[in-house]
């Protein structure tokens, strides 16, 4: 095993992170935690995936000759550097899979957020792939569905929908081993600022009209009239409708002039370089073409807590204890 640790001198010439920066990315984010987070391989895995966004989301991105890393590639990486991890090398595969499998069968909660006339919803569209989907996250363990709906609709659009949450208003569908429960929050202004707090999670974030996510259907994936790709919205859209039938919004649509989608943020690295949005075939509303200010290590990541006197505690108690 000893052959797969590399010195620091010759890891940078193949874009391999140094055993340095594994070795910090392992304290921070696998050993400093609270014990209860490394009482399974589900949930160190999960471990494995904050430190995994650090290492793309920061050490990349500052050292643009750091290699980029799937999950699994990373996963490998750390296991097969990091002295706690190591003993476990030979189980990766069925660690792996174990924890994809688990991952699917966590609860998620968000919010379907509609604008003053409830012709349009907020829609946020993933950073890797094409798809648009409702504001949305897994539990974390022990949380309400209510508090994770505030904390992911906050990350994943910057918006805080604490005040405006009912506990009850809510559509809940499962889909195979998975419980998805979407709150309604109704009637948000379209100026609304947006803005994700967590960095390549979301690179888009628009309001839609409703009327074009049709059809609704059953399909977790599906495509709306326009050709949007959608995930996980059309399910919701037949209760939606109901909702919306029997509820008056603030501000009354006007059937003969509808109004039109509108993109609200745009990640930068994406942007077409204009501060103006095509949405629709048309232009609408200047967008912030910015990213939120870097908070900085500790502020956009979940348990995030750097401790050297922890680190030095968990070390010496060894990883199985
Ligand atoms: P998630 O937090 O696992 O899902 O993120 P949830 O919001 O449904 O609970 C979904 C996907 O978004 C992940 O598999 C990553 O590909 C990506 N992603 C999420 N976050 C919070 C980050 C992040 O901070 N950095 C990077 N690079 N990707 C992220
Ligand atoms: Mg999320």
């Amino acid at each position: 095993m000893s052959g797969l640790k590399r010195s620091s001198s010759t890891a940078l010439k193949n874009g391999l992170p140094p055993q340095e920066l594994l070795d910090d990315l392992c304290s921070r984010f696998v050993l400093n935690v609270p014990k209860e987070d490394q009482q399974s391989f589900e949930r160190i895995l999960f471990l494995v995936e904050y430190a995994h966004w650090f290492y793309e989301d920061n050490s990349v991105e500052n050292n643009p000759s750091l290699k980029s890393f799937t999950l699994k590639e990373f996963t490998c990486l750390l296991f097969n550097n990091c002295d706690v991890l190591r003993p476990y090398v030979a189980h990766i595969d069925d660690i792996f899979k174990d924890f994809t499998s688990y991952k699917v069968r966590v609860p998620v909660t968000g919010a379907i957020i509609l604008d003053e006339t409830f012709e349009r919803c907020l829609l946020v569209k993933g950073w890797k792939g094409t798809s648009w989907s409702f504001p949305r996250g897994k539990k974390n363990k022990d949380e309400e569905d209510h508090t994770c709906a505030v904390r992911e609709v906050l990350e994943e659009s910057g918006f805080d929908v604490s005040k405006l949450l009912n506990k009850d208003e809510y559509i809940e569908k499962v889909f195979g081993q998975q419980r998805v429960r979407l709150y309604i929050i109704a009637g948000v202004r379209d100026d609304t600022a947006f803005a994700p707090q967590t960095k390549k999670e979301i690179s888009e974030i628009a309001w839609h009209r409703l009327d074009d996510l049709q059809p609704a259907s059953d399909d977790v994936i599906s495509h709306g009239i326009t050709g949007l790709k959608l995930y996980m919205v059309a399910p919701f859209l037949a209760s939606l409708k109901k909702w919306i039938s029997a509820h008056k919004p603030p501000i009354a649509p006007k059937p003969d002039v509808p109004l039109k989608g509108l993109c609200v943020w745009k990640a930068k690295s994406n942007s077409i370089g204009s501060s103006t949005m095509i949405t629709d075939g048309q232009i609408t509303k200047p967008v912030s073409d910015s990213q939120p200010p870097d908070k900085g290590p500790g502020k956009s990541f979940r348990n995030f807590r750097f401790d050297t006197t922890a680190i030095l505690q968990a070390m010496e108690a060894g990883f199985s204890s």
